[in-house]
């Protein structure tokens, strides 16, 4: 079997900080700041997180912090979004400084998104998605401030998004996708709330997803994608049920759609590689407990030792 070409895929990733002289300089203008969640994670997952500057991540990333409302945005001078409020806070987390916080005001600016049916808002636009409940919950409890939102009512919209196949959509009554999944499943456990899942019928929706050629996909009579290793699999874990697909045929899925020349992972193989499927990619052989990875937490989407860190500082 290939195996995971980590000098490649470190390589990969810092030279997307060359090709525009700097490491933030990410593809995606737009999303930039979930660009450095994606690359930084990566980074650390092939324990090599020490070779990117961390001042420079630092300043850049608070320099795209909105004083007045307490949010981040996901570039310099665009406006502030739950999406990139998670990923900000995450990359603090992940380079152990979120001492540099307001937490006060980033905990602010996300319970104020919180509408009264429990659900969530994207940002002051209004845009309502179980996705949204998941970056609200996830960030909150990265900075110890659940208490700030009604955390009961956010469950009971989380729920009310539950179809009769056992997944979740974006919005009551929308079709079970495997990202959304992961969305209500991950603020489900974090909020010890699993419960309200029957795992067996859910674990069986989701191990449905691994297609013939190894990979998983996003929903029935989809393709699979090295994008959903991360979103089915992190969900499986979760509800317990990963033993129900099979993992070599996955792992080998995953290491075949390796650009092995020039590093960097795609979405299936011989299609062109990005920095998210690069991290999804290598985040799936985590999960798997691929050897000489360190292992993230299905929940947080960062590496365990990073949650165990701001949950039993020393
Ligand atoms: C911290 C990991 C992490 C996530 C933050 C933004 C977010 C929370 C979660 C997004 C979940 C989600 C909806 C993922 C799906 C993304 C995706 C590949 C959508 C495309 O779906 P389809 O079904 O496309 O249109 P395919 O190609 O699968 O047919
Ligand atoms: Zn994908």
């Amino acid at each position: 079997m290939e195996e995971l070409k980590v000098d490649k895929h470190i390589q990969y990733i810092l030279s997307i900080e060359k090709e525009k002289d700097s490491f933030m300089a990410l593809t995606m203008e737009h999303l930039r700041m979930n660009g450095a969640y994606w690359g930084l994670t990566t980074l650390d997952i092939l324990q090599n997180i020490a070779t990117v500057d961390q001042n420079e991540v630092i300043s850049w990333i608070m320099s795209c912090w909105d004083e007045e409302s307490g949010g981040f945005a996901g570039n310099v001078g665009h406006d502030p979004h739950l999406l990139y409020t998670l990923s900000a806070v995450q990359i603090l987390a992940l380079l152990n400084r979120l001492d540099i916080l307001n937490v006060d005001m980033v905990s602010k600016y996300v319970s104020g998104l919180q509408n009264v049916d429990g659900s969530f808002s994207g940002d002051v636009w209004g845009e309502v998605d179980t996705r949204f409940s998941y970056c609200a919950i996830c960030c909150l409890s990265i900075l110890r401030s659940l208490d700030k939102i009604n955390v009961a009512k956010a469950v009971d919209y989380i729920v009310s998004c539950k179809n009769l196949d056992g997944g979740f959509g974006c919005t009551p009554g929308g079709e079970s996708h495997a990202g959304q999944i992961f969305c209500c499943v991950g603020a489900l456990s974090i909020t010890g709330s699993l419960h309200h899942i029957d795992k067996d019928l859910l674990g069986w929706w989701l191990c449905e997803r691994q297609c013939s050629d190894g990979g998983l996909c996003g929903r029935p009579e989809k393709l699979s994608d090295v994008c959903y290793s991360w979103w089915v699999l992190s969900s499986l874990i979760m509800i317990d049920r990963v033993h129900w697909i099979d993992k070599n045929k996955l792992t080998k899925f995953i290491l075949n759609c390796q650009d092995c020349e020039n590093g960097g992972i795609s979405d299936r193989p011989d299609d062109a590689v990005d920095v998210y499927h690069t991290y999804f990619g290598v985040a799936g052989l985590s999960l798997m407990e691929y050897p000489g990875l360190k292992t993230i937490d299905p929940a947080y989407a960062l590496p365990v030792d990073v949650v165990n860190r701001f949950f039993f500082p020393e």
